[in-house]
């Protein structure tokens, strides 16, 4: 029989007052008794240099850390909130089970952790050990996303383990592994100010990449021309010298556009392509009919636009290429990821200073936690959990034989299907708030009243834990300590700043703990995260990502060291493939060549309206932690539908009106927000909120077929305009402010 998902209070805390930390009467302290610990931003992939002030085991504030090479101090609206989580009325302190008809309760941990163990025992011994799933993150560190891949693997034996960078990198990375032989952004971002053309594709970076801004902003100054794709002229566009409103799922006509005039016009490096890659002549091949004309057809942009492009980015002496979800979250997105790298490969602009490419990494470690063998067909140091070789060295450092390593399992989507069609029954998930994140909520949402057995790992009881019989009561970023790898593949440290509060625990011990009540605790029985990291350094040894050569005090003297780093006296390699050798087994780049293809949906008579969805700067993915600081909450309280003022008339819409915007698998009713900056054939809503607000109630499950991401940034939607609703959490939104 279905669960009903616990109704939780706390869900609409983020309509409260403004959380102010500082107490009416001031802090008891003076600054003297404070200490300023240096570590990282718990956010996005830029992985920010932040110090918190901490006075008795709490984070009272922060300070700038302007030595960190990265961020020079700089930080976004994100970054300088983030401590407000710390000490926050919602942090959860205590295991917690479900109490049917009574919400949760409070449990003590050997009767959590009992439980946790023997409900895993009952649903392996009755259906199988691919029956109990695990669904971790990426913003774990690099030490506890290893661990998850081998407690997958050793503790439960399961094949199903996968991660919610499964949403985020695995187009851009499948991509650049194909093309380059390596999953990682090319350059340090030192390279971007010494490019004289920077392309972005699908990146609104301003908004989720802030840092990046200013590297952008100092190559402008040194004369760089930027050029934008992307269906919303978001805030960089604004500067841009060509602004290319793409129609979303249309970008391979751009870039195989703008190689067909690079072509014709001589803009391609012969000498490079012979020497350093293969395949070009298929590709010269594919491109010859994509004409400014037909590929114009394609991008929903007029020609000229394309042959613009080709001329700012062909005949540049040094370049940079940077692209993020917006062409990856696709059906076709390690396709579009392919046909971007293609243009870079062809310039031979790769491999020197000023001469770059990246993926702008999503999550805090989405780097990092796409390496350590937490995804279904991988095992740690990006190895391949189908190659036998791979199996041997990994079963070695683990000391279990080889047999015992489950094959590839599911993905993060076919594994929700999975649970749908009854074949999985337990899940355990850290990190991970499938809810509200994964596309097509309400197919999710019956999927998670289906599990037998469902346990949560989180710091903030989540929307996805509302389904959980158990809660454990994990640790933020700063209650624990490890490491993370940024967007440049710099691998940094995090320290300890505070202790877990209450009864919260550390992730890795929680995780130790279950796989100890499951009868592996030889295989667990670490002293800190640092022992851990000393067996992912070796996992890793001769893998892709090679840390072997690191330890956490070069990390912390040489402010972070890029992967590969083999020996320990190598100085890490910030900038790949130098001197045109690439990772594959024969040195070369493979060229492939792209053919553009529909997206899934496409829009027709019923569906008019392509909707797209992404970010604001003030929230962070789910909303599960910046949805409870006030001032962020403030900076952006709702969800908007923006929509261009032109297809607004059409539809009788006026700013401020709720619009109903419906797909084939449900809606979301929202406040219209009418913007020139939008293209009139699309409408964007961001996506960080849960239930009635939650873009997800539209987006459809179809996945990439290589990568298997969802496409989250296109289907077909029609958009009306309704009345006010009545419901109690719209109406709050209302008495909260309503529009911004
Ligand atoms: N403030 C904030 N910052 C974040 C995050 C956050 O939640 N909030 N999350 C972090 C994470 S995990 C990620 S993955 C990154 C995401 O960073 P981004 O990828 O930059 O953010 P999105 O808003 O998902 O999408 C980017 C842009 O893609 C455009 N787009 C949609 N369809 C297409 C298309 O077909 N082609 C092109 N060219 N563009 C298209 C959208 O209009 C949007 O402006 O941000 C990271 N930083
Ligand atoms: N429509 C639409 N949907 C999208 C996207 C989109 O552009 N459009 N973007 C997708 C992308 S790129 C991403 S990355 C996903 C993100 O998908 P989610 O998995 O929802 O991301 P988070 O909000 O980070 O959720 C992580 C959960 O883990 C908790 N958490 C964070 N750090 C830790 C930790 O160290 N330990 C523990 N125990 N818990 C932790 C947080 O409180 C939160 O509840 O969403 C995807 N969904
Ligand atoms: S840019 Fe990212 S890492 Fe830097 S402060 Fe903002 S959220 Fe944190
Ligand atoms: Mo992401």
């Amino acid at each position: 029989m279905a669960r009903l998902p616990v109704d939780i209070p706390t869900l609409v805390k983020d309509f409260g007052p403004t959380l102010h930390r500082i107490p009416a009467g001031g802090w008891a302290h003076t600054i003297e008794d404070e200490k300023l610990v240096k570590t990282h931003c718990c956010f996005c992939g830029q992985q920010c240099g932040i110090q918190l002030r901490v006075h008795n085991n709490k984070i009272v504030g922060f300070e700038p850390w302007e030595d960190f090479p990265f961020n020079r101090g700089k930080l976004c609206p994100k970054g300088v909130k983030r401590y407000m989580q710390d000490e926050h009325p919602d942090r959860l302190k205590h295991p917690m089970q479900r109490v049917e008809g009574k919400g949760f309760e409070a449990i003590s941990w050997d009767f959590a952790l009992q439980r946790v163990s023997s409900e895993i025992r009952r649903i392996q011994d009755t259906y199988g050990k691919d029956a109990f799933a695990i669904l971790t993150g990426a913003s774990l560190t690099n030490e506890k996303a290893y661990l998850m891949g081998k407690f997958a693997r050793v503790a439960l034996q399961t094949a199903n383990i996968d991660y919610n960078g499964r949403l985020c990198m695995v187009s851009a990375g499948a991509a650049s592994k194909k093309v380059f032989g390596i999953d990682r952004s090319a350059n340090p971002w030192s390279d971007i100010p010494k490019a004289k053309v920077i392309l972005v594709a699908g990146a609104n970076i301003a908004e989720c990449a802030p840092i990046t801004t200013d590297y952008i902003w100092q190559a402008r100054e040194n004369g760089a021309k930027l050029i934008i794709l992307d269906p919303r002229m978001t805030p960089i566009a604004r500067n841009a010298d060509l602004f290319i409103p793409v129609r979303s799922g249309g970008d391979i006509g751009v870039f195989n556009g703008m190689l067909h005039v690079m072509i014709e016009r001589g803009w391609i490096d012969r000498p490079f392509i012979d020497q350093h890659t293969v395949g070009f002549e298929q590709l010269a091949e594919t491109v010859r009919k994509y004409t400014p004309e037909y590929a114009a057809k394609i991008a929903g942009v007029p020609p000229a636009m394309i042959v613009k492009a080709a001329e700012l980015w062909g005949p540049a002496p040094t370049s940079f290429l940077m692209h993020s979800r917006g062409i990856e979250h696709h059906t076709k997105g390690v396709d579009n990821c392919i046909a971007a790298i293609n243009l870079v490969v062809a310039s031979g602009r790769i491999g020197r200073e000023g001469c770059g490419y990246a993926m702008i990494t999503g999550q805090g470690n989405g780097q990092g936690a796409r390496e350590q063998g937490q995804k279904c067909d991988q095992l740690p140091g990006m190895r391949d959990i189908a190659n036998p070789e791979h199996r041997r060295y990994i079963a070695g450092i683990w000391g279990v034989p080889e047999e015992s390593i489950p094959q590839k399992g599911l993905s993060a989507i076919p594994l929700v299907e999975a649970i749908h069609d009854g074949k999985i029954k337990g899940l355990i998930s850290i990190c991970f708030n499938p809810a509200i994140s994964l596309p097509d909520a309400n197919f999710v949402r019956e999927a998670l009243e289906k599990l037998e057995f469902y346990v949560n790992i989180d710091f903030f009881l989540s929307d996805t834990a509302r389904y959980a019989d158990v809660v454990l009561a994990g640790s933020l970023m700063e209650e624990d300590e490890g490491t993370t790898t940024s967007v440049e593949g710099r691998v940094i440290r995090h320290r300890k700043v505070v202790a877990p509060p209450g009864e919260a625990r550390e992730d890795w011990k929680i995780l130790c703990d279950i796989a100890d009540r499951l009868g592996h605790g030889d295989k667990f029985r670490y002293a800190s995260p640092r022992e851990i990291f000393e067996e992912m350094r070796i996992a890793s040894k001769g893998g892709v990502s090679d840390y072997f050569g690191m330890s956490w005090e070069r990390i912390e003297e040489n402010n972070g060291l890029f992967w590969p780093c083999p020996e320990a006296g190598h100085p890490g390699t910030p900038r790949l493939y130098e001197n045109g050798k690439f990772g594959h087994p024969d040195g070369k780049a493979h060229f492939i060549p792209i053919e553009w293809r529909p997206s899934a949906e496409m829009p027709d008579e019923e569906y008019p309206i392509i909707l797209t969805t992404g970010r604001v700067v003030s929230q962070f993915l789910s909303g599960n932690q910046t949805r409870r600081i006030g001032s962020l909450v403030d900076q952006y309280s709702q969800p908007l539908c923006e929509i261009h003022p032109r297809l607004a008339e059409k539809l009788g819409i006026a700013d401020g009106d709720f619009v109903k915007v419906e797909s084939r698998r449900g809606n979301v009713v929202v406040r219209a927000n009418l913007v020139k900056t939008i293209r009139p054939d699309t409408v964007f809503v961001p996506y960080h909120w849960p239930l009635d607000r939650s873009a997800n109630n539209c987006t459809i499950r179809a996945i990439d077929p290589v990568s298997n991401i969802p496409e989250f940034k296109t289907c077909a939607v029609r958009v009306s305009k309704v009345n006010q609703p009545t419901d109690p959490i719209a109406m709050l939104e209302v008495q909260a402010g309503g529009i911004q």
